[in-house]
């Protein structure tokens, strides 16, 4: 078999002690942590379009990596990446990949040539999948890149823009059954706008259900069993992206009655560009049992863009296994690396170091998060904290079996009201005695 890479050995755990740069010092695929493999746990996904298709154009650069791979026309590099991905999945030890359609086949001069591009490559994926034992996490559409969606795809104020769009989407949907994708995401891509003076913004948000809705029913007609993700993101490429953060797709996931076929795709780097943590971003979907999957990266919070940086901040990764382990861990999600290596770390040697980077702060993250909830002394603190509502007026708060009079009347017979310290700075040090014991 052709070999891209011939400078990558097959990355193993070497420990935390090893300097071998192409080694996990702390992913250990193995190793059982709460009745789960670190594998089974973490769910490791690759992105196709930052690992194999970014080239590191930047608008001040041009790219700074070649990735056609000696390529003579766009199918020919397209079969070419195709080998080349599964060669890093193989070699990095990652199980998942996910794509959008025009990641990994190029568009042809009409929707036909383009439909029959894709198909011929998910042929090849198919068989690169059972070849090499991988999976594909989750597929989606890319409707965002041509300028027909300049203007949104589904959002689009031209009728003939969403039906294309719904063709598009209609295929990539046939490419993930066909891959056995365990997902499917919907990320806002254009949906969006930049001046209300020329946006009606309800027509846009109706027709945006009625895309989703449709693509559900579609999906579900040909037998999909997948999860349905969407993916939060405030701004960029539009300055208002209609899927803000977590709460505001939830709610407008009630509002049009979707709420049942959909769960969140949490970006680590949108969170923040929504000014949030990550990890309430997770806390907001587990809470509304939309917790599905993870695009595993980090921002930089001095800069107002989505930098899509792999994840190194163990701090971080700590939380949001936290949170995930809170929420029983993935199903059918897992870790995808939506994630680049900097513009100027242009070898492919940077890139699987990059992955390996981000392999071994999630695995930091899960055996920091299981002592957290073995530990317990957080996950009391919080019970603790919320005691008044498991007894007397609390409880009868809680259940709903009171009313203002009632609280009124209680309330005049306190003398001291007692308010407990919230000790954060406590708790942070419980975090950090864990990380660095
Ligand atoms: C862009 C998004 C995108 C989605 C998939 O900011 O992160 O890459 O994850 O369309
Ligand atoms: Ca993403
Ligand atoms: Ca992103």
């Amino acid at each position: 078999m052709r070999e891209f890479f011939k400078d990558i050995p097959k990355i193993k755990y070497e420990g935390k002690d090893s300097k071998n740069p192409l080694s996990f010092k702390f992913y250990e695929p193995d190793r059982v942590i709460r009745g789960k493999t670190m594998r089974e746990h973490l769910r490791f996904a690759m992105s196709y379009w930052h690992t194999l298709c970014g080239e590191g154009i930047d608008m001040f650069g041009a790219a700074s990596m070649d990735k056609s791979f000696g390529g003579a026309n766009p199918m020919e590099t397209a079969k070419l990446k195709a080998y080349a991905a599964f060669e890093i999945l193989d070699k990095l030890d990652i199980d998942f990949y996910c794509f959008h359609d025009r990641d990994v086949a190029p568009e042809g001069d009409t929707l036909v040539q383009t439909n029959k591009n894709l198909k011929e490559i998910v042929k090849l994926l198919k068989q690169l999948q059972q070849d090499y034992n991988k999976k594909l996490l989750w597929g989606t559409a890319k409707l965002f890149e041509h300028p027909r969606y300049m203007n949104g795809a589904a959002t689009s104020p031209s009728a003939d823009v969403f039906c294309y769009a719904a063709a598009q989407v209609k295929e990539a949907l046939d490419a993930t059954l066909e891959l056995s994708g365990e997902g499917y995401v919907f990320w806002g891509g254009r949906e969006g706008y930049e001046t209300l003076l020329n946006t009606d913004m309800k027509l846009e948000l109706d027709n945006l259900a009625r895309f989703l809705k449709m693509s559900v029913d579609y999906a579900k007609s040909i037998g999909f069993e997948g999860d349905f993700y969407i993916e939060p993101k405030p701004k960029e490429p539009t300055k208002h992206q209609y899927d803000f953060d977590a709460a505001t797709v939830i709610g407008f996931l009630k509002s049009y009655e979707l709420d049942q076929y959909f769960k969140l795709n949490i970006e680590a780097n949108h969170a923040t560009l929504a000014g949030h943590t990550f990890q309430h971003e997770l806390r907001v979907a587990k809470d509304n049992n939309m917790f599905g999957s993870i695009d595993a990266n980090q921002g930089d919070t001095l800069l107002g863009w989505d930098t899509d940086q792999f994840p190194t901040d163990v701090y971080q990764t700590t939380l949001c296994m936290y949170e995930v382990l809170s929420a029983g861990g993935f199903t059918k999600g897992g870790l995808n690396f939506d994630a680049k290596a900097r513009r100027s770390s242009n070898t492919f040697k940077d890139i699987f170091i990059s992955h390996i980077a981000g392999m071994d702060a999630f695995a930091i993250g899960l055996i920091a998060a299981d002592k957290i909830i073995s530990d317990g002394r957080i996950d009391s603190f919080v019970v603790q904290r919320y005691q008044s509502y498991s007894t007397g007026i609390g409880k009868k708060i809680v259940e709903g079996k009171t009313n203002l009079k009632e609280l009124a009347e209680i309330a005049s017979t306190l003398d001291e009201i007692k308010v407990e310290s919230g000790s954060q700075e406590y708790l942070e040090s419980i975090i950090n005695q864990i990380l660095f014991s």
